[in-house]
């Protein structure tokens, strides 16, 4: 039987990977951190409708003994490091933190899959964010990084362990190099999950102006769903590698709003405004990704367009907001 273990279970992309490795029939078992508030700390989980199916395993990404522990009792065959501190704003008000989970945590996991089943397959959850300031109009593989946060620099300190623990201890670990993707199941604090919410509660009444920053930041956004399907591709390969993981199409802020507002025949102009509580000390102007070795070693394509994406979100939130529901 095929044995997963994912680290960042609870966040959204935890949650599409569990629903996609149990389709795959896999054993699902996953690392949930201690939480005040248990009683929503699964709540993407239960969205999907596999809370019962996925094991929860009590441990946490900074503390290595809980990691060791749990590969013990799990003896996983793939591994998915997903946790980390994830928001890039965040990474400027508690920069500390987000080098103990998102730069140490990967070292962490790599220490324990080493010491105890050092044949288990592994995927670190890269970012395009490691661009930052992009190097070449279009990145690659081959792309120089160029961090310009503390996240994207905790991020390039897990890619480098990813590729240094495959050369130096010959571990199957690949790293995926995933612009952005979102969904309905995106936390709200991120920028496409922030406008696809105000459309909903502009458009049943509940709001009038929605407050935004760099409207003229542009993404490479897809859909979480097609970018879970790209992390278990590369375990399958013989041999672990890095990847670019994009759409190969990228949009403004302003665009995203003008197509997710024009979906329910609002205009962004009537509501959206620019608040500069929302920029950030330095920005990455433009992310546009070069998934063409992806295509051709692991026959991967983003299949969800930009504008499904967006139809989806908003049909999501509007649901959500009428029934008050939670996420
Ligand atoms: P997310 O929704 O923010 O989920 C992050 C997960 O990490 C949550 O399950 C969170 O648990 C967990 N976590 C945080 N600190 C932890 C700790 N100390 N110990 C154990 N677990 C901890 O992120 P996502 O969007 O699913 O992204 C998954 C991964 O891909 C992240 O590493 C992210 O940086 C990376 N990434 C994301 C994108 C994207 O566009 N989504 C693109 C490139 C790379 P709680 O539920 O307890 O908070
Ligand atoms: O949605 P965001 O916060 O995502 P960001 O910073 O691109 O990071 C996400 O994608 C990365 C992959 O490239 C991941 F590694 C990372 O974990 C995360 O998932 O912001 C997107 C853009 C930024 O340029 C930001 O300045 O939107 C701009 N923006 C404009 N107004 C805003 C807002 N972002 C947020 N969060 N909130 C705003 O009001």
């Amino acid at each position: 039987m095929k044995r997963a273990f994912l680290t960042g279970v609870t966040g959204q992309d935890g949650a599409y990977l569990s629903r996609f490795l149990l389709s795959k029939g896999y054993e699902v078992h996953g690392l949930v951190r201690r939480s005040a508030s248990s009683d929503v700390m699964d709540a993407r989980l239960k969205w999907l409708g596999i809370a019962d199916k996925v094991v929860l395993h009590d441990g946490n990404l900074t503390d290595l003994s809980s990691l060791i522990r749990v590969l013990q009792e799990v003896k996983p065959t793939e591994i998915y490091n997903l946790a980390a501190q994830s928001f890039v704003k965040s990474s400027w008000h508690q920069p500390l933190l987000t080098g103990t989970v998102t730069a140490l945590g990967a070292a962490n996991m790599l220490e324990a899959i080493r010491i105890v089943c050092p044949s288990t397959r592994f995927y670190q959850a890269s970012s395009s964010e490691m661009f930052g300031l992009a190097q070449e109009k279009m990145q690659s593989e081959q792309t120089p990084f160029y961090p310009r946060s503390p996240y994207a620099a905790a991020k390039l300190y897990a890619h480098w362990m990813t590729v240094n623990y495959r050369e130096s201890f010959g571990l199957h670990s690949s790293s995926g190099i995933l612009f952005n993707h979102e969904s309905p199941l995106r936390g709200i604090e991120f920028v496409t999950r922030k406008i696809t919410d105000g459309v909903a509660r502009i458009k049943l009444g509940l709001l009038t102006k929605l407050a935004l920053g760099n409207l003229d930041a542009k993404r490479d956004w897809g859909h979480a769903q097609d970018y879970v399907r790209a992390m278990w591709l590369m375990l399958q390969q013989d041999k672990p590698d890095d990847y670019v993981i994009a759409t190969g199409r990228t949009v403004s802020v302003r665009e995203f709003c003008r197509i997710a507002f024009a979906y329910v025949q609002l205009k962004m102009e009537d509501h959206v405004s620019v608040d500069e509580r929302f920029l950030r000390p330095a920005e990455v102007d433009v992310l546009l990704g070069n998934p063409a070795k992806a295509k051709e070693k692991l026959n991967w394509v983003a299949e969800t367009t930009l504008e499904e994406l967006i139809g989806e979100m908003v049909e999501a939130d509007l649901e959500r907001v009428r029934r008050n529901k939670h996420l």
